[in-house]
């Protein structure tokens, strides 16, 4: 690959500090990939193809087939977007990479979900701390295939640009909720835990981490339960939430979130690892395995 990413700045957030980008469109210079960045794509599109069957919701791999996508040159947008038009109406626009909230709220409140440009090196294939081009387009857009869903991230981006009015522990909140449906989201499907989060399904070890070991724990979805947890960005989760369908993440966001907000700000946040006497459990962690790193 020629050009780098061209980053604009870090910007100090309660995950630490990270890089913010130009905040423009840019568009995908796919005669500039090299076959190093295709044959890191087929790398990462062929692992993860091995491990989501039996572990990806059926929505997920369906939408993946529909895309047609394939392990031998990394996707055009422009190919992409025809079929995510026909099916949604929603638009992938290339990025340098992380946005301001604001910029990313906005973009998915009008049907455009951001996906970075360049793909991650050889030597970063196991893991990278922000998203890059797999992680987007593999494990983001598949499920904007779905217009259930699709709504889903509209009324979220809308939620997002509204609460920029209500200062940053608001726009925590919905962070929270980002991150653990539409990055590290379960769904109960035929009675099995299934896969549909972004974050999960573009990282191998977590594809089988999240739906089959015993040290996390899987919790019913709860909108106030989900706003209120902390989480990390460099392990695996502590802690899943568990919905039946995609109708219920549209239908939490049907409400105005103002009084959720005012209700939030009188209740302590909640340890990633931690599990409340209202839960509904699905499956109790054993927690083994973690540093004890403190509560986060
Ligand atoms: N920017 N490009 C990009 N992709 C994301 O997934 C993203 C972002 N900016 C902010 C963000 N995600 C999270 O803070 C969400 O919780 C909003
Ligand atoms: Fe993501």
């Amino acid at each position: 690959m020629n050009a780098q990413p061209r980053r604009l700045e870090n910007i100090q957030t309660d995950r630490g500090s990270v890089p913010v980008y130009t905040t423009g469109i840019v568009e995908q210079p796919w005669n500039d990939y090299s076959d190093v960045d295709h044959d890191v794509w087929r790398r990462l599109y062929e692992r993860q193809r091995n491990v989501l069957p039996g572990r990806a919701c059926d929505a997920f791999l369906h939408a993946q087939d529909t895309m047609r996508m394939t392990p031998d040159r990394i996707p055009k947008f422009s190919e992409l977007n025809k079929v995510l038009g026909d099916a949604t109406g929603w638009q992938i626009v290339g990025v340098e990479g992380l946005l301001p909230e604001l910029d990313f709220f906005t973009h998915l409140a009008n049907r455009r979900f951001p996906v970075t440009w360049w793909i991650r090196r050889p030597d970063q294939i196991d893991y990278i701390a922000e998203p890059d081009l797999f992680h987007d387009l593999f494990g983001h857009v598949p499920p904007l295939m779905d217009p259930t869903f699709a709504d889903y991230l509209v009324a979220y981006g809308e939620g997002g640009v509204k609460a920029h009015g209500f200062g940053p522990d608001a726009l925590m909140q919905l962070a929270r909720l980002y991150w653990y449906t539409v990055e590290f989201g379960l769904m109960r499907e035929n009675g099995q835990m299934r896969i549909y989060g972004a974050g999960i399904a573009s990282s191998a070890g977590e594809s089988v981490h999240s739906v089959e070991s015993a040290a996390p724990n899987r919790i019913a979805f709860d909108l106030e339960r989900i706003m209120r947890t902390r989480y990390r960005i460099d392990s695996y989760q502590k802690t899943y939430f568990v919905i039946d369908s995609y109708e219920q993440l549209i239908e939490a966001t049907r409400p105005d979130f103002a009084p959720i907000y005012a209700r939030l700000a009188m209740q302590p946040t909640v340890p990633a690892g931690g599990v409340l006497e209202t839960d509904a459990v699905l499956q109790h962690g054993s927690g083994e395995g973690w540093s004890a790193e403190g509560d986060v």
